[in-house]
């Protein structure tokens, strides 16, 4: 009955290329452009839904490029999907996971798509079919990532000011080890009160994370997010035995067991949640609970997505019973035009949950269509 009109009748794929505000320095890769996969689904009922594939400087964060991801998606995904009942999150799932091996983002995208689809349909915030809401807001940090301390304690400053932002996370890697200790230290000293968190993503040797871990603690970082490379599970556990900080788990960690891997090694207490690993809304919720059932503290990640992509987030962070460590989703406002009319705000230091049907947010036509890759 209520599967009824309710097949996926069309699934559609658009590469748009967004501006950011400044330039996003990682340790193995920088981006002035943030570019997305954005997926409609329509539906038998005349419903359409949205949903958005995230990367980061080409296929640099992850193997998955936007070029790669929509090919895969018009050629595997869409046809696993089309003409089964959009009420079926499992089945879908399952034949997404059948049609592509790994390719998380690209699944990520399209069932994102397909809650958007289901929730507008029927009227429901998607977050009602993760168990339903527990919060509406969550504590949301900035990402201080231009490598010139002036220009970033400046940036931290107006967040501050405009109660948007009190903890921060310092990008690290892209300067010496050395330099990056300067650049912290003055940071730190600037923004008294702020919690801080480092992401060397990947950057470091085992020497180098031992050799500046007794730096980092004296400035008072809360929390060191993937220093070293993924495969290095064993040096990693042993940075992590020194630190009297807690590693967080971010790029060593995509999939169920590979979460597990990294907690039974004591490589990571804490965990870096993203639909871009997880490949899925309630592949997302699965993660969460296999972290906490290992012991791991939960951290909501991102990969700089816009309202699109962090509402699909926030639908599955709202019923978590766990997210000791709020979340970072300050993508809508690092790229110059977000893709939603603004549902997602921001205000006394937390991401509000958009409450309406669906994902809780509306696109943007306009935008979409003069940021969408020509060609
Ligand atoms: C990452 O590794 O966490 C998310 C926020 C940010 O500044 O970089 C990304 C990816
Ligand atoms: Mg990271």
């Amino acid at each position: 009955e209520f599967a009824r009109g309710r097949e996926v009748v069309a699934v559609e794929t658009v590469i748009v290329d967004v501006p950011t505000t400044r330039r996003h320095r990682l340790s193995n890769t920088e981006i002035t452009v943030q570019s997305y996969v954005i997926v409609k689904a329509a539906l038998a009922d005349g419903t359409v839904g949205y949903g958005e594939a995230a990367t980061l400087g080409g296929p640099r964060w992850a193997e998955e490029s936007v070029e790669a991801i929509k090919a895969n998606i018009d050629t595997y995904l869409a046809p696993a999907v089309l003409g089964r009942s959009v009420l079926s999150f499992e089945a879908n799932q399952l034949a997404m996971q059948k049609a592509a091996s790994r390719n998380n983002a690209a699944r990520a995208g399209v069932d994102a798509a397909l809650f958007d689809a289901a929730g507008k349909s029927l009227g429901l915030p998607a977050s009602q079919f993760l168990g339903g809401a527990l919060r509406d807001r969550i504590e949301v940090l900035w990402a201080l990532a231009s490598g010139d301390a002036d220009q970033e304690i400046e940036e931290a400053r107006a967040k501050l000011a405009a109660r948007e932002h009190r903890r921060f996370k310092i990008k690290l890697g892209f300067h010496s080890p050395a330099d990056d200790m300067a650049r912290l230290a003055l940071i730190v000293a600037a923004l008294p009160g702020c919690d801080i968190v480092c992401d060397v993503n990947q950057g470091w040797s085992e020497a180098t994370a031992i050799r500046y871990l007794p730096q980092l603690a004296e400035l008072g970082v809360v929390l060191i997010e993937q220093p070293l490379l993924p495969g290095l599970v064993a040096a990693t556990a042993r940075v992590a035995a020194r630190s009297p900080i807690p590693i967080m788990t971010d790029e060593a960690a995509f999939t169920g067991p590979e979460i597990v891997a990294q907690a039974m090694a004591a490589a990571g207490s804490v965990y870096s949640l993203k639909l871009v690993k997880s490949g899925g809304l309630m592949e997302l919720k699965r993660a969460a609970a296999i972290a906490s059932a290992c012991g791991m503290e939960l951290y909501g990640g991102c990969l700089l997505e816009t309202g699109l992509g962090a509402a699909a987030h926030l639908a599955v962070f709202s019923t978590l019973p766990r997210l000791e460590w709020g979340c970072e989703h300050f993508g809508p406002r690092i790229v110059k035009t977000d893709l939603t009319n603004g549902e997602v705000t921001f205000k006394d230091f937390h991401i509000h949950c958009p409450p309406g049907p669906g994902l809780g947010v509306t696109i943007n036509e306009a935008a979409l269509r003069s940021l969408a890759r020509k060609g």
